[in-house]
């Protein structure tokens, strides 16, 4: 079983949205293994997102990320990770497939509501990042 990091960003908490977008990913099959309500400095969230540096949107993304309380939850499924991107959509709500999440309740590129990792690899570091294996449930689905 696949396990990938979502994480509902600054937008989604404080438009308490996140029952929603917790109940599309529980209707898409995802089981939750672990959850947290987390506030990201200015720090954490530039070693989160290190790998986009040098990219001209880091300064406002990290800033963003650091804004509010943001919610990382650890997912597992068959193709998690693949599955979990076509379920948030693409990074631009205004790209997105109707039906997607970013596409029903993001704003913009920047605030686009919830990260998804990008491989299992990455998937792996990311939740190591925010969680320790004894705060995973032991049991996925199936
Ligand atoms: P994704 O979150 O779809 O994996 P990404 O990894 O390319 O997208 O970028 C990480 C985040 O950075 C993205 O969710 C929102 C922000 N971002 C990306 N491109 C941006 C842009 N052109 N302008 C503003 N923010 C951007
Ligand atoms: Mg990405």
């Amino acid at each position: 079983m696949e396990r990938t990091l979502a994480i509902l960003k600054p937008d989604c908490t404080s438009r308490n949205l996140i029952g929603k977008v917790i109940d599309k990913i529980e209707a898409a099959g995802f089981k939750i293994l672990g959850t947290k309500l987390v506030r990201l400095t200015e720090t954490t969230a530039g070693e989160f997102y290190a790998v986009h540096r040098e990219r001209p949107f880091y300064s406002e993304l990290v800033e963003f990320m650091s804004s509010g309380t943001v919610l990382p939850i650890v997912l597992e499924k068959q193709n998690a990770v693949a599955d979990f991107r076509t379920l948030i959509g693409a990074t631009d709500p205004a790209e997105a497939e109707v039906g997607t999440i970013r596409r029903e309740y993001a704003e913009s590129k920047g605030m686009n509501i919830v990260h998804g990792s990008d491989s299992p690899e990455n998937a792996a570091v990311e939740i190591a990042f925010f969680f320790s294996t004894k705060e995973l449930a032991e049991n996925g689905c199936e």
